[in-house]
């Protein structure tokens, strides 16, 4: 689809994890329970977006870049892992809509899950996108009918995403008012589980070759 890939570092400052994301000081998500500080102003990554705020600094638009990479958050469950990897990206151009991002979506959700897959939108919130939705793809097991898998629903929640917040084009001198762009992030061990029927994500990273042997080939 024409995305170049963009590794930003691990470990970030306050500014590019947070506020250049829309993220003020008070907010929940900064809360000491979620990230791992190295010091008051140091912290690992809570999502790859930060890097992302690097690239809108020094190049203007056109921009479309997948951010692959690991982030760290302090939550740790069946289903989820201090360490986990994620894949972000970020689409910033003129007259970029959400229909572009459904677009892209619905393609990249036939191409994991299946040709006869379908996406819808549901409204959500993130500080960085406005609107925000969450992702569903229909359910590649039942094929929307309802089952174990989806809950009885037909549909499973995949990824978050939306328009880039114009707080967050501002503070990267982008003109809100010419340039739209929309942004999306998944985590890539949640779709890994979905897709192969994973329960535990500790599987994806204790390297034990009698789990990773379903894989070979
Ligand atoms: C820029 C601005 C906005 C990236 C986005 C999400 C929505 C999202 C979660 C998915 C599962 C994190 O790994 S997870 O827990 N992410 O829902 N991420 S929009 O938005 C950006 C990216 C870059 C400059």
């Amino acid at each position: 689809m024409g995305f170049e890939v963009f590794e930003g570092p691990e470990i970030e400052n306050d500014y590019y994890n947070f506020t250049a994301l829309n993220t003020p000081a008070d907010h929940p998500a900064r809360d000491m329970q979620d990230t791992f500080y190295l010091s008051p102003d140091l912290l690992l990554r809570t999502q790859t977006s930060a890097g992302q705020i690097r690239v809108m600094e020094k190049k203007k638009p056109p921009i479309k870049i997948l951010s692959p990479g690991k982030v760290f958050r302090s939550d740790d469950d069946a289903t989820h892992s201090p360490m986990f990897s994620q894949m972000e990206g970020l689409v910033v151009d003129t007259g970029i809509t959400l229909c572009d991002l459904k677009g892209m979506l619905d393609e990249f959700a036939r191409k994991v899950f299946g040709e006869n897959v379908k996406t819808r939108l549901r409204p959500s919130y993130f500080p960085f996108t406005e609107p925000s939705v969450e992702v569903d793809v229909s359910c590649f097991e039942c094929g929307g009918k309802g089952c174990r898998l989806c809950k009885g629903t037909g549909w499973i929640e995949v990824l978050g995403a939306g328009m880039v917040n114009r707080h967050v084009l501002e503070g990267c001198d982008i003109d809100p008012d010419v340039y739209t762009g929309f942004a999306f992030g998944m985590g890539i061990e949640r779709i890994a589980m979905l897709k192969y029927g994973i329960n535990n994500m500790k599987l994806l990273f204790e390297g034990d070759t009698r789990f990773l042997k379903q894989f070979k080939g």
